[in-house]
């Protein structure tokens, strides 16, 4: 009864000690106790690896209490709730930013101090989480942060890859790729919910059945694999705000395989059972290509169909009338890997819970967002011939759609059926296709762009014909990262110079504030300040690359630095002939004219896909190149070239407060936003850069005069391309710039050796053959202009500090804080839900 219940909770409360505590020796105690209670060692003798596994599930108790008690108060206050649809998420590592997002660091690091550790090397110790690919999955991840941080009632969801993203390894300049065995260490930092399962389905056909009296389709699917939950909490700053990521996890399905078991085939029916764990086993590495293979389409619906599950089940628990779901759940599609959710969610409205169609379609399209992430026209596709087999009641009820809308089409733009095959969501042709992208779009409130540029494309040519129909689904959500990652975690000599000079540290929860570091532009103590910060940045940055690479680099040298994935229209092969470039300009250089020189460092990392072979050979003309000029005892520390292997978040945290220049050379109408320019303008280094995606409002924002912009702008892109087709029957040496054509010839010609392997490289950049397409042969002159202009500048140190200054000082727009308010206020229509402390 009553009585025994209240008994139950009064002796329950009496055996709480109140919430954890977190002075240092509370700390220590708690850190030994998992010393020996969950890492099993003995507490007078553990290393540095456990102790982070110890210090690590001490934060991690702590980030429980609040994960509990937000979603307790979520689940009173029932606010409507944000759910996070993504494919990917880079992490990078948790413990240094949860115990700055708890606000415990100087207690850890005391704690740790007097077990005779140090956080430093303790943080160390931990792998990155690895599952993503690239940009998209990086930005997944500072988004996170954000709406951990601003207190909204938000929710992510992904999947739980056992192998995430490959580590690259360089044997003699080539990539090579191994798996990422990242769970193999145990993970703190997840929950595991045990009982948090679903059944998943596949295959099967569609059968008609009389219910009440009309006709109902039902999917008879045939076969079956378990969801599991693995739940991973994200710390709010500043607010005992702690959201959830919940990633799946595929398990056999704990029905028991009856027919293998009583024909005695005891064995096969295990390894069939083993086959389901496969479905979120892999993380597939590639971050632009879509290949259409059944298992990706697998992951996609085992994915979706477990946090769909998920979330109509937490809905119905609160509410009985569908028509409350706009109300109460906005969901959102990062890209369109998650969009089979779409006709998910119709099949759960329509055939689970009997409502019409067109009062269920009514209802989805009042509750999906999109976000597309690329320029490339040719987006995401499924075979129509996959999904027959392995969803059919979701194809025909994509055909449905399809055909609802092609009718209303009809009825509004008329019989014009070259326009309607190109709106339709089914794509005809030689390999009958789902357009994942028009799913989206149709369906969607609200579609997306990542910058300004990116948005002008969508409108004019990528979704032309639909932003004609639907202008006001279109809006402009320009990137943003978190500055508790990109300074306060990774630069914290920057950290608290700014809070220093600003006399707070409100800026790290109000990105904005920075600007304020411009009163101090002129002041000289500021300015010493500011380079001492770079210089120990670089320090441990030189450290690094003679750890990894065995290339001692000067301190007195520009740092100048291009990480990301490797990509032809990212033209890191732009940066490699300027280096070459560079090389010969040295070569020919009197004594005299050398002493003028500045010194460069020029640091290039990133990841090719594994099956691009053009990213590969770019990655070996890199070694190729660092090789001969390195061994160049003519040029010593005039020039170096070094490649870091293994390019992720953590290296990440670690090149970029280090670097004094950044590139980012994509050819003009590629790059949609790019965030690695923002985590080096927070990070007061400059930027080479084109005046592609998010860059043109960094420009805007900061003045011409502050980076070094070159390249043909968008506008100038398509005319360039013509004039170089209208070339191109005979080869014309006469049009290629004369550098450029010598460049060419020595790596064509075999001066860094291995000519046959570089012929298709070259020839991605030759008339007659790749033509070129990224235009490197006419970006390339005034490409070297704006080098040449950075040179200048690093000379005059004074100056270029002064662009350092107010490169972070103008940074605060590209906080993810700014970009998750607008789409909190404009798109998703949900209200920050603070828990009390
Ligand atoms: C990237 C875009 O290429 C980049 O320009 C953008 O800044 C970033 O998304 C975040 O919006 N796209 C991807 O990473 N895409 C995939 C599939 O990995």
């Amino acid at each position: 009864g009553l009585g025994e219940h209240r008994a139950k909770a009064e002796r329950m409360f009496s055996l709480m000690d109140g919430f954890l505590k977190n002075d240092p020796i509370s700390l220590q105690k708690d850190i030994l106790h998992h010393v020996e209670y969950t890492v099993a060692r003995s507490r007078f003798s553990f290393d540095d690896f456990e102790a982070y596994q110890a210090l690590a599930h001490t934060v991690r108790d702590r980030l429980i209490e609040r994960w509990h008690d937000t979603h307790i108060y979520f689940k009173r206050t029932k606010p409507k709730r944000l759910y996070f649809l993504s494919l990917e998420f880079l992490m990078g590592r948790s413990l240094s930013n949860s115990v700055i997002n708890l606000g415990i660091e100087d207690q850890c690091a005391e704690a740790l101090n007097q077990l005779g550790f140090e956080f430093e090397v303790v943080a160390e110790q931990e792998g990155d989480a690895a599952l993503g690919n690239g940009g998209l999955a990086r930005l997944s991840a500072c988004q996170m942060d954000s709406l951990a941080t601003l207190d909204y009632p938000a929710w992510g969801y992904g999947l739980r890859y056992e192998y995430g993203l490959f580590r690259q390894i360089i044997v003699d300049g080539f990539q090579h790729e191994k798996p990422d065995y990242w769970l193999n260490f145990g993970n703190p930092w997840e929950i595991e919910r045990i009982h948090v399962t679903y059944e998943v389905k596949f295959y099967g056909t569609v059968e008609e059945v009389e219910m009440n009296g009309e006709k109902q389709k039902v999917w008879i699917p045939g076969e079956t694999v378990e969801a599991v939950a693995y739940d991973n909490p994200i710390p709010g700053y500043g607010t005992r705000n702690t959201i959830n990521l919940r990633l799946w996890a595929a398990k056999p399905s704990s029905k028991f395989d009856l027919e293998a078991y009583n024909t005695g085939d005891y064995i096969n029916s295990v390894v069939n059972r083993q086959n389901a764990e496969t479905i979120s086993n892999v993380l597939y590495p590639d971050d632009r290509s879509h290949q259409g293979k059944e298992l990706r389409l697998k992951q996609q619906y085992f994915f979706v169909s477990a946090s769909l599950q998920d979330i109509m089940r937490r809905f119905k628990e609160e509410h009985t009338n569908f028509d409350e779901l706009p109300e109460k759940v906005a969901l959102h599609l990062n890209d369109t890997h998650p969009s089979l959710s779409i006709a998910e969610v119709m099949r759960m409205l329509v055939d689970e819970e009997h409502l019409g169609w067109h009062k269920a379609w009514d209802i989805v399209c009042k509750i999906f967002s999109f976000t597309t992430h690329t320029m490339v026209t040719d987006g995401e596709k499924i075979p129509v011939e996959l999904l027959e087999n392995l969803l059919p009641r979701h194809l025909e009820i994509l055909y449905e759609i399809n055909f609802n809308f092609l009718e209303e089409m009809k009825k509004r733009i008329g019989l014009d059926y070259s326009r309607l095959a190109l709106l339709s969501i089914v794509e005809e042709g030689a390999m009958k296709s789902i357009r994942m992208a028009n799913l989206a779009i149709v369906c969607s409130h609200t579609v997306n762009g990542v910058s300004k540029l990116h948005l002008e494309k969508l409108k004019t040519k990528t979704f032309k014909d639909f932003y004609g129909l639907y202008p006001e689904k279109f809006q402009c959500k320009t990137n943003g990262v978190s500055q508790r990652r990109w300074i306060v975690v990774s630069n914290p000599g920057l950290r608290d110079l700014i809070s220093k000079w600003l006399g707070t540290e409100a800026w790290i929860r109000d990105a904005d504030l920075l600007s304020g570091l411009r009163d101090h532009l002129d002041n000289a103590d500021f300015h010493l300040e500011w380079k001492m910060v770079k210089k120990v940045n670089k320090m441990r940055l030189a450290e690094y690359i003679e750890a990894m690479s065995g290339v001692k680099v000067s301190l007195d040298a520009m740092f100048d630095v291009q990480v990301k994935r490797i990509h032809e229209y990212k033209r890191q092969l732009l940066n490699i002939f300027g280096i070459i470039h560079r090389y010969n300009c040295l070569k020919n250089m009197d004594k005299d004219s050398r002493r003028k020189v500045v010194p460069r460092v020029c640091i290039i990392g990133g990841k090719a896909a594994p099956g691009y072979e053009i990213a590969k050979k770019i990655i070996k003309l890199c070694h190729a190149v660092a090789e001969k000029i390195n061994n160049d005892t003519d040029i010593g520390d005039l020039l170096k070239v070094v490649f870091i292997p293994d390019y992720n978040v953590s290296v990440a945290e670690l090149v970029i407060p280090g670097a004094d220049l950044s590139q980012h050379l994509s050819t003009a109408g590629n790059e949609a936003s790019g965030t690695g320019n923002m985590k080096f303008l927070m990070n007061g280094c400059l930027l080479l850069a084109t005046a592609d995606g998010s860059t043109v409002e960094i420009i805007e924002e900061i003045g011409e005069d502050n980076l070094f912009v070159f390249g043909a702008k968008v506008h100038e892109v398509e005319k360039r391309r013509q004039k170089r087709l209208s070339n191109l029957a005979p080869l014309q040496p006469a049009k290629v710039p004369l550098h450029f054509a010598r460049v060419l010839r020595m790596v064509r010609d075999g001066y860094f050796g291995h000519n046959d392997y570089f012929k298709s490289l070259c020839e991605t950049v030759e008339f007659g053959f790749g033509n070129d397409y990224y235009l490197l042969t006419s970006d390339f002159g005034s490409y070297l202009e704006a080098q040449a202009a950075a040179d200048k500048a690093f000379v005059n140190q004074d100056k270029w500090t002064r662009m350092s200054i107010l490169s972070v000082a103008g940074s605060g727009r590209f906080s993810s804080d700014r970009t998750i308010q607008d789409y909190a206020e404009s798109t998703w229509k949900i209200s920050p839900c603070r828990c009390p402390l």
